[in-house]
């Protein structure tokens, strides 16, 4: 019989490794168990009724989806039971979620499931969390933090059983699930150096409202490499981890109906950008918005603020930085 290294045991050895405390173990607990929740949700949502819309809104104006609520509930509820969590900012909910302001020491930053397109499919979705800690030594700055200060993000790709977590200065590392719902088998990701497996990746509708600059990029390069898009971040970002290439969601300034543009671009900088980005540099890559400025340097005024992102390979993005600038 073969036995391999959980994902608990992992970390906990890690901890010890870097002197640290137990309370992060609390934490990725419950983060572990939530999305376990969820994964066992989704993939018999389609039998229950649950990958159908919840018939409203949420906080960026999109339809929610009853595994949305589902999947916010589930984390919040894990979140709330380790008491070392200050805030929740989720993509589902209007305002900051206050959990222990007092004796909690982490924020963490989460998007429950995204790539709802989709969800009424089953096909892959991503939990998507960041995770910032207290300011033990000065004034509490609350939770509006730059993806260079989190200490940790990762995904889960739901349902396939796939967990990524990178930690600050200590690498990106993937986990599989086994057959008693473990994860397990930690393997550190780097970026391939050589293109031939390197990858595009980007909604190809689009590729004609984004800025001239960028649709000569495209139009100069897609030949090179393969294109694959998913529609969900953190499936199509799994993919760049390990083969390379670019992820790129750029601003959208030239749509034939101008209430469509998103000069901003589409996605959140707190809970899906700054994840991304801290995963891909702890991977040896890179990440940057539309003018060419690190994704994690981005100190966000909003909790919902949008991006755009141009993640992966730094080869690449440095080539795209060329144009943005
Ligand atoms: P979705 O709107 O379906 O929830 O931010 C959300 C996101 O999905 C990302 O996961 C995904 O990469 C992107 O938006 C897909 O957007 P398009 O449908 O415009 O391609």
């Amino acid at each position: 019989m073969e036995f391999e290294q959980t994902f608990m045991n992992f970390l906990l050895q890690h901890q010890e490794k870097h002197n640290r405390t137990y309370h992060f173990l609390v934490l990725m607990d419950a983060i572990i168990s939530a999305a376990k929740h969820i994964e066992r949700y989704y993939v018999t949502g389609a039998l229950k009724g649950n990958l159908g819309s919840a018939g409203k809104v949420n906080v960026q104006g999109e339809n929610v989806m009853h595994m949305d609520d589902i999947a916010q509930k589930i984390i919040i509820h894990y979140l709330k039971t380790t008491g070392r969590v200050i805030h929740a900012v989720s993509e589902e909910s209007t305002k900051i979620i206050p959990l222990n302001e007092e004796g909690g020491r982490y924020f963490i930053y989460f998007d429950p499931l995204d790539g709802s397109s989709n969800i009424s499919h089953g096909l892959p979705v991503g939990f998507l969390f960041g995770i910032a800690k207290r300011n033990l030594k000065g004034p509490e700055d609350f939770h509006l933090r730059a993806g260079k200060d989190y200490i940790a993000a990762g995904m889960f790709v739901i349902p396939t059983g796939t967990f990524t977590i990178a930690f600050r200065e200590a690498g990106t590392w993937r986990f599989h699930i086994d057959e008693t719902m473990n994860y397990v088998k930690p393997v550190r990701i780097a970026l391939p150096d050589t293109p031939d497996t390197w990858e595009l990746s980007f909604n190809a509708t689009n590729r004609y409202t984004y800025k001239k600059e960028v649709q000569e990029w495209v139009h100069n390069n897609e030949r090179k490499y393969t294109f694959r898009y998913l529609g969900a971040l953190a499936g199509d970002f799994h993919r760049i981890l390990t083969k390379g290439g670019m992820f790129m969601y750029p601003a959208i300034v030239n749509h034939p109906d101008p209430k469509k543009n998103r000069p901003d671009g589409k996605l959140r900088l707190m809970y899906e950008a700054s994840v991304v980005a801290f995963m891909c540099r702890e991977a040896g890559g890179a990440a940057v918005d539309e003018r060419g400025t690190p994704i994690l340097n981005i100190k966000p005024k909003d909790h919902h603020q949008r991006t755009a992102l141009y993640v992966g390979s730094k080869p690449l993005v440095d080539d795209i930085i060329k144009v943005l600038k």
